[in-house]
């Protein structure tokens, strides 16, 4: 069993309810355990394409057997589900799902980077993350998710 930290990210329509279902079609895969941590939910101005709405943003900790590999195409397949359409990168999604961290693994592959290569410059991806796993140490830049999400800190709501 890995233990793997997953971001997620809505920012079209009923932004909750998207994050919801996904994370209960994640829940209630065989190969996820269904006890997860969820941290509280951030809404968070729009980084890199700003004109877009407002993003809801947070993080989760599953117990999977899932290989890293296969919980990216798992994650993409529950995009898919609901409805996500890869039109602008960067753009509006109705619900994206990134993994951050995957046990202590180290991926660097065309499609896949773990940990995520943007998440510790990321105050919407780090403050959710620091609530559920604040001890946790980076596997590449050594320090803890609470001092990494320091260094970005900004007000989320
Ligand atoms: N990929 C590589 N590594 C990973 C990983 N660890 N987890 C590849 C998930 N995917 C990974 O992602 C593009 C490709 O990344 C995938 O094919 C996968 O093989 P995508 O989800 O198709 O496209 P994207 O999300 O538009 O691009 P990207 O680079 O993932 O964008 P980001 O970094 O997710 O940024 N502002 C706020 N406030 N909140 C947000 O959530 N999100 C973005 C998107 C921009 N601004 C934001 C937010
Ligand atoms: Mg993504």
């Amino acid at each position: 069993m890995a233990i793997a930290y997953i971001s997620f990210g809505s920012n079209i329509g009923n932004r909750i309810g998207h994050i919801e279902t996904a994370l209960r079609i994640i829940r209630t895969n065989p190969c996820v355990q269904p006890s997860m941590q969820i941290s509280s939910y951030y809404e968070t101005e729009p980084i890199g394409y700003t004109n877009q709405p407002k993003f809801i943003n947070g993080a989760a900790k599953i117990g999977t057997t899932f290989s890293c590999e296969d919980l990216l195409k798992f994650l993409q397949s529950v995009e898919c589900l609901l409805g996500r359409e890869r039109t602008i990168r960067w753009g509006p999604r109705n619900i994206d799902l990134d993994i951050l961290l995957y046990d202590d693994a180290c991926i660097s592959q065309p499609n896949l980077q773990v940990p995520h290569p943007e998440m510790h410059t990321r105050a919407f991806v780090m403050v959710p993350l620091s609530e559920i796993a604040p001890e946790i140490t980076h596997p590449i830049l050594g320090k803890t998710i609470r001092e990494l999400a320091e260094e970005v800190s900004e007000v989320l709501h």
